[in-house]
C-alpha cells in the first residue's frame, strides 16, 4: 500500500489583493474558518500567510502569535509560518517570525527572481534563520524554487546538521516566473536531488497546478495546494475558496490509492513538536 498524501494548505499569500480575490482569507476569523474547512477537506498542514487591518501583509510577531493561537485553537492542523513574506520584507522581520513559536516554518533556499521582483534569500540569511529553527525547535520545510536551491540546502544540511526532529521535509514551488518551470521533468529531476530519506510535497503555481499535482502524487511526493498559488480552478473559472482547492487534491490523492493523511500522521512524519494544550515550549 502506498504512503497517504500530506495536503498543505496555503491559503492567502502575500501577493493577492482582497479585492482581487474575495474569497481570499484576511481576517483572523476568516483564517480559522478557512483552515477548519480545509482539515475537514482532507489538509494537514497549513503555510500561513497573514494580513494587517487594510488587508496588507504583515509579519508583526503579535498579530502572528496570536494566530498561531487561534489556528491551534480551533483546528489539529500543523501550523507553520512563511518566513519568506513579502518581497519587501526586511531579514530581521523574516527571522523574528520564529518567536511566534509555530510548529513549523517555511525555509526558502536561495534568491529568485519573483515576477519582476527578487525573493532574496543569502546564504548567509539561510544560515542564521536555520540555526534558529534548530535552537527553538521549530521543524523547518525547505522551499525550493530552482534547481539549485535542492544543491543550496544539501550544502546547508552538510554543514549545519540535521533540522530539529531530524526528518528533512521540503517543498518544491513550481511556475513561479523567473523560478523553474511547474512540469512533471522538473519534479522528477529536482525530487531525485532531494537528501535521501526526505519527504517533499509540490506545488505548482498558477495553469502549472494540475500538472504539478499529478506529477508529484505519481513520483511518490506529496501535495501544496491553496489560493497563495491558484486563484482560477479551470479557465474562465475563479477558485470558489481553499477548501474547494484541498477538495480536488483529496479527490487526485484517493484515486491514486495514496488518501490524504491525518494530522496525527502529519506531525509523526514531520516530528513536530507537540505544542498543543501547553504540552510544549
Ligand atoms: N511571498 C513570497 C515572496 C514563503 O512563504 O516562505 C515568498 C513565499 C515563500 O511565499
Ligand atoms: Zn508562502
Amino acid at each position: 500500500m502506498a504512503a497517504p498524501t500530506l495536503i498543505t494548505v496555503a491559503p492567502t499569500g502575500a501577493e493577492t489583493a482582497k479585492t482581487d480575490a474575495p474569497a481570499l482569507p484576511v481576517t483572523l476569523d476568516e483564517l480559522v474558518a478557512t483552515a477548519k474547512a480545509c482539515q475537514a477537506a482532507g489538509a494537514g498542514l497549513i503555510h500561513v500567510h497573514i494580513r494587517d487591518g487594510e488587508a496588507a501583509p504583515t509579519l508583526d510577531v503579535a498579530r502572528l502569535t496570536d494566530t498561531v493561537a487561534a489556528l491551534r485553537e480551533g483546528t489539529d492542523l500543523v501550523v507553520q509560518l512563511s518566513t519568506g513574506g513579502a518581497v519587501t520584507d526586511p531579514y530581521e522581520a523574516r527571522l523574528a517570525v520564529l518567536d511566534a513559536g509555530p510548529d513549523s516554518c517555511s525555509l526558502t533556499c536561495g534568491t529568485v527572481n519573483f515576477g519582476s521582483d527578487v525573493f532574496l534569500n543569502p546564504w548567509d540569511f539561510m544560515v542564521e534563520l536555520y540555526r534558529k529553527t534548530q535552537a527553538l525547535e521549530i521543524v523547518p520545510e525547505f522551499e525550493l524554487f530552482d534547481v539549485g536551491h535542492v544543491a543550496a540546502l544539501n550544502r546547508l544540511l552538510e554543514k549545519e546538521g540535521l533540522p530539529y526532529g531530524g526528518h528533512v521535509h521540503c517543498d518544491l514551488v513550481l511556475g513561479v516566473p523567473g523560478g523553474a518551470p511547474g512540469d512533471t521533468a522538473t519534479v522528477v529531476t529536482m525530487a531525485r536531488m532531494l537528501p535521501e530519506g526526505a519527504s517533499w510535497s509540490a506545488t505548482g503555481v498558477g495553469r502549472s497546478t494540475l500538472p504539478v499535482a499529478l506529477a508529484a502524487l505519481s513520483a511518490g511526493g506529496h501535495l501544496r495546494v491553496g489560493m497563495e498559488d491558484t486563484l482560477t480552478f479551470a479557465p474562465g473559472r475563479p477558485v470558489r475558496d481553499n477548501a474547494e482547492l484541498v477538495e480536488r487534491a483529496a479527490s487526485l490523492a484517493t484515486l491514486a490509492l495514496r488518501p490524504p493523511m491525518t494530522t496525527d500522521e502529519a506531525r509523526t512524519m514531520l516530528n513536530v513538536k507537540d505544542r498543543r494544550n501547553g504540552a510544549g515550549g
